[in-house]
């Protein structure tokens, strides 16, 4: 197992950062973050991953792409003590659906909205910002179900699952918010609001508020 540190190509109020940020915070991992807007980071990043999206992993002389694959690389490579991917296979998948839930049908509507409004009036697409708000309120409705009686997303425990519903759900809430009706989603996300480790994420996040697209409420 290499005990190197795992370097990080990141930013504090990126979503997908934060995903992995709190992976590592829950572990306590030793890493070396590349704060993506230090000098020389983001040619470095487009060096190394030329979609130029993040968060990159770099370990061992390895590159890691794509927040879940880190996270799933990060048990497997550099475990601490908070096994955030169970080892049974059945618990696992379970956990691996719900990541998939919050990637597809929560962050990728809340990244359209806000994407949509980043590019030039003309060539904006209202008709895909309505469809992703209509996804937004799907998913709020069934994640609300799915949430009745349960703390965490999937199991008993914090998991990768909720890495990535955290700060998914506290941008979806910014762009579309949770409607009231929706109280296990509400109590969820503040559940994970509480969470020492995403609590951190969000703190460090916080100098970076005016970069939302949108224009970021005054509340987390
Ligand atoms: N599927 C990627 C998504 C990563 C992603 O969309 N990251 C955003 C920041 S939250 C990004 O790279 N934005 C820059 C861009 O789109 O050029 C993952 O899971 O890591």
């Amino acid at each position: 197992m290499a005990k190197s540190r795992p370097r990080l190509y990141a930013h504090p109020f990126s979503s997908y950062c934060q995903k992995v940020l709190v992976a590592l915070y829950e572990n306590d991992t030793p890493f070396e973050y590349r704060m993506l807007e230090e000098p020389g980071a983001m040619d470095e990043l487009t060096a190394l991953w030329p979609m130029k999206r993040f968060p990159v992993l770099v370990h061992a002389g390895r590159t890691v792409i794509e927040a879940t694959s880190i996270i799933e690389y990060l048990g497997v490579h550099h475990p601490g003590a908070m096994q955030l991917v169970p080892g049974d296979a059945d618990a696992a998948l379970d956990v691996r659906m719900m990541d998939r839930f919050f990637d597809n049908y929560v962050s990728t509507p809340q990244q359209k909205i806000v994407f949509d409004r980043i590019r030039a009036e003309a060539v904006r697409d209202p008709q895909g910002v309505t469809d992703a708000r209509a996804m937004l309120d799907t998913a709020y409705a069934w994640l609300d179900r799915r949430m009745a009686g349960r703390e965490w997303a999937a199991g008993e425990g914090f998991s990768l699952a909720d890495c990535g519903a955290a700060p998914f759900l506290f941008y979806a809430d910014w762009t579309h918010p949770i409607d009231a009706v929706y109280a296990n989603v509400i109590a969820y996300r503040q559940r994970l609001l509480a969470r020492p480790s995403f609590a951190r994420a969000v703190d460090e996040a916080r100098p970076f508020r005016n970069y939302f697209p949108l224009g970021a409420p005054d509340r987390d």
